[in-house]
């Protein structure tokens, strides 16, 4: 494909990045308003570069005709949570969205990857409105912790550096590291829990106090 063919192929990707960016920071914001924890902290999106593609398409044998319909996270878009059991709830709601279809879920959280890597996939189907009528397309949404982004993140950046081919001792240790982000997301919830019981604990407290000073 030639770079104005690739342009073209690309828009409606392009499209989608901006529309899912605003309408999934959109819930963010009305958790914001209307509650008093979001379970959404932040949402980034990205269209994959050309050379992400040709080297993914190469790897898969995926032939450039086939990329539309196979080629799932050409247009991504990731949820970041604070907590573990913000995600549930998350993809409760996208479930329930009627602006697009969901064509496949990937549990990674319950079943990591050998890597270490964890996350909630959902691959949607989107329609999006073009000057010659609508065209759906694919796209990845990744819900995740702040924690397993984290990870993600460098886990992902020094696989680039060493183009795929971690050392062995490297790569034990990464799992490691994967374990000690999922061991924080765990005692960061009990932390939450217990401050929760706290607050009622006092509250309820508080209210017995001054019942009895009436
Ligand atoms: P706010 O006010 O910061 O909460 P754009 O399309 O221009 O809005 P862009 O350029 O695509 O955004 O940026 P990106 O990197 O996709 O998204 C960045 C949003 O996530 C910003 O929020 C950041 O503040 C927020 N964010 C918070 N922590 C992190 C982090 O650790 N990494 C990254 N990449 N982003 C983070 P908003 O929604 O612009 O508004
Ligand atoms: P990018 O844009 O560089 O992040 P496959 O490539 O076969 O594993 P598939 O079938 O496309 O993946 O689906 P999957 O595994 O649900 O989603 C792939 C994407 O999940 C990757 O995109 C990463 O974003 C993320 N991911 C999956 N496994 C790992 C991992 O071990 N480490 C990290 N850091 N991320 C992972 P790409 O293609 O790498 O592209």
């Amino acid at each position: 494909m030639r770079l104005k063919h690739w342009e073209h192929f690309l828009e409606p990707y392009k499209q989608a990045v901006e529309e899912l960016k605003v309408k999934l920071r959109g819930m963010r914001n009305q958790f914001e308003q209307n509650t008093d924890h979001s379970p959404i902290e932040f949402v980034t999106g990205r269209v994959k570069p050309i050379a992400s593609i040709l080297d993914k398409a190469n790897q898969k044998g995926v032939s450039l005709e086939k990329l539309e319909e196979e080629m799932q996270d050409i247009a991504g878009l990731r949820i970041m949570c604070q907590f573990v059991d913000d995600i549930k709830p998350v993809v409760e709601i996208l479930r329930n969205r009627n602006d697009f279809e969901i064509v496949e879920e990937r549990d990674y959280i319950s079943f990591k990857k050998a890597s270490g890597y964890r996350s909630y996939h959902v691959v949607i189907r989107y329609p999006v409105q073009t000057i010659n009528g609508e065209k759906k397309i694919l796209a990845e949404i990744q819900i995740r912790t702040l924690a397993m982004n984290f990870w993600a993140t460098i886990e992902h950046s020094m696989n680039y550096k060493y183009k795929g081919q971690i050392p062995e001792e490297i790569r034990l240790r990464l799992k490691g590291a994967a374990e000690a982000a999922f061991n924080l997301d765990e005692e960061m919830s009990k932390i939450r829990d217990e401050i929760q019981e706290a607050q009622v604990f006092f509250s309820r407290k508080k209210e017995l106090q001054q019942n009895e000073e009436k």
